[in-house]
């Protein structure tokens, strides 16, 4: 059986739902919840982050190395660019996306949606038990207060993460004017890893996680107003409308 361990709404765990989707790989996608997970993930792989891949007796941890593995086990319909020069340029778009997108999109969001008890609880316990939402609600404070001093930290950390996300999507404008792809002439990692990384500010309807409400916090929409008619949010759409495809139901362990 092949599983992958995700938070449901986490941009890291979709690029690796999307490449298991695109190899046609039968997997289930299991929500693990928040807080235990430092110790039940950390039991199985070297850091405590999500997704963790679990496939064969095999534990792969991480967006991009769970990539590379899909296309050494399942070479056909590649996910890597033909060519080392377009595969070195795909590692350097992802490297710039995890770093200039991921992480600092996450912090200005998580900022604000930590305030949000409801919909927090919507991302990180969707398709549970009753029993695990339960336990979210009792542990919020908690967790909450972990979210925000691993991801928000402060407001010089904020006011650059908004900056290093403003500076990288101009960069992203120029680059994807007029092109389907960022490399080549077919989809590759390097579309899917970026627009995984985007996904939690366009918050595409092809997206397979239904998304929670956000409509009552202007400082949350905020974040991604600005960038909403975007080349760069133009082209997730494009990309989420015509190449995301069918996932996997997500499916909660008892
Ligand atoms: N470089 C990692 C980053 C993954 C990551 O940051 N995952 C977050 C969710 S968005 C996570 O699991 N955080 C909890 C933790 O690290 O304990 C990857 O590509 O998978």
């Amino acid at each position: 059986m092949t599983e992958l361990y995700l938070f449901p709404h986490s941009h890291y765990c979709e690029a690796a739902r999307w490449a298991l989707d695109l190899k046609g790989v039968d997997y289930t996608p299991t929500p693990i919840v928040p807080g235990p997970h430092l110790f039940s993930i950390r039991r199985i792989a070297p850091k405590s982050s999500l997704p963790v891949l679990l496939v064969d007796g095999e534990v792969v941890q991480g967006a991009r190395e769970i990539i590379d593995f899909l296309d050494a086990k399942f070479p056909a319909n590649p996910l890597a660019p033909d060519g080392s020069a377009a595969r070195e340029e795909a590692a350097q778009l992802e490297a710039e996306a995890d770093a200039n997108i991921g992480i600092p999109l996450r912090a200005a969001i998580y900022q604000h949606l930590i305030h949000h008890k409801g919909p927090m609880k919507h991302c990180f316990t969707y398709g549970m038990p009753a029993y695990k939402k339960a336990f979210f609600s009792l542990s919020y404070p908690i967790l909450k207060k972990r979210i925000h001093d691993t991801y928000v930290r402060d407001d010089a950390y904020i006011a650059q993460s908004r900056a290093k996300l403003a500076e990288q999507i101009a960069r992203f404008d120029k680059r994807v004017q007029g092109r389907e792809f960022l490399i080549g002439d077919r989809l590759s990692r390097a579309d899917i890893m970026v627009a995984s990384m985007l996904s939690i500010g366009v918050l595409p309807k092809e997206h397979p996680f239904e998304w929670p409400q956000f409509e009552d916090d202007p400082e949350l929409l905020g974040v991604f107003e600005q960038f909403r008619d975007s080349a760069t949010f133009d082209w997730v759409r494009r990309i989420y409308r015509d190449h995301r495809g069918a996932s996997s139901e997500i499916r909660a362990a008892a």
